[in-house]
């Protein structure tokens, strides 16, 4: 088994004392920070949800999965980041209200914060108050994600809210997560909509950069 899939493995079985080293020796031996990323850990989200949908894997098996993914992150972040970039706008971001998938969203977070914006991260759970609370402070774009299909409508609900408090004028509105298309972004009025993180990165700077 190549180094890779043995970290993929330990991700799907959430054994994250095993998946630290592993990844030390991958970097070590000159594999890229986003190959593992890639073919190591976003690969064995998907198999974990896979193993979801077919009733092999339980809700505490996909947690013990993704604290697993989260220790792995940590090792990768400062990998991942470009250093010493100018403030290019103040993104404030967040899991939308009812949903608590992090993983992806703090992805996104870390990659927008290496691509040299100030990012305030909310965490999950999020409600359309505390989103129009950070654009108050000053933040320029509202960032959010969702991973339910139940929950995809807080995002246009929270976009709605915007609105109502007078604030879309001065918000520029991404929005992604698994569940989140294009055509539905479109839909409910976001600026931007962005498949995975490196897109993030890139839709943030065309629309900062309007
Ligand atoms: Co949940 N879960 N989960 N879960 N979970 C999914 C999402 C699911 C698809 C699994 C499945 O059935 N195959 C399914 C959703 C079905 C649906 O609505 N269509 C599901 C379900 C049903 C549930 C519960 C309802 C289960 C239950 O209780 N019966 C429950 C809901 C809880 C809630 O939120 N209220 C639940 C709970 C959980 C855990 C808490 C156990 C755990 C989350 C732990 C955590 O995050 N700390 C969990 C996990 C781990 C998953 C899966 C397995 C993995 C998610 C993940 O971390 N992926 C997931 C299955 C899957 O996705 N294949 C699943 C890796 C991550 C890097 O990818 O988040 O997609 P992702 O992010 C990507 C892109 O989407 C994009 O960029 C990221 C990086 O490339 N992106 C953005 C994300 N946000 C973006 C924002 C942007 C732009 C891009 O701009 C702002």
């Amino acid at each position: 088994m190549s180094l890779i899939e043995e970290i993929r493995q330990a991700v799907i079985e959430g054994q994250a004392k095993q998946v630290v080293p592993k990844i030390e020796q991958a970097l070590a031996e000159g594999v890229a920070p986003e190959t593992i990323l890639h073919d190591g850990l976003i690969d064995a989200m998907q198999e974990v949800g896979r193993l979801f949908e077919e009733g092999e894997y339980f809700v505490p098996e996909m947690l013990i999965a993704a604290r697993a993914m989260k220790a792995a992150l940590a090792i990768l972040q400062p990998l991942l980041v470009d250093q010493g970039v100018e403030p290019l706008g103040r993104i404030v971001i967040g899991t939308v209200k009812g949903d608590l998938h992090d993983i992806g969203k703090s992805l996104v977070a870390m990659m927008l914060e290496g691509a040299g914006f100030e990012v305030v991260d909310l965490g999950v759970d999020v409600s359309p108050e505390r989103f129009i609370e950070e654009l108050q402070k000053g933040a320029n774009v509202v960032a959010m994600s969702a991973l339910l299909t139940t929950t995809m409508p807080n995002m246009k609900a929270t976009i709605e809210a915007i609105e109502s408090a007078g604030l879309r004028s001065q918000a520029i509105i991404l929005v992604g997560g698994a569940p989140v298309t294009q055509a539905y972004a479109k839909e409910i009025g976001a600026d931007g909509y962005a498949p995975d993180a490196s897109a993030a990165v890139r839709v943030a700077r065309q629309l900062t950069a309007k």
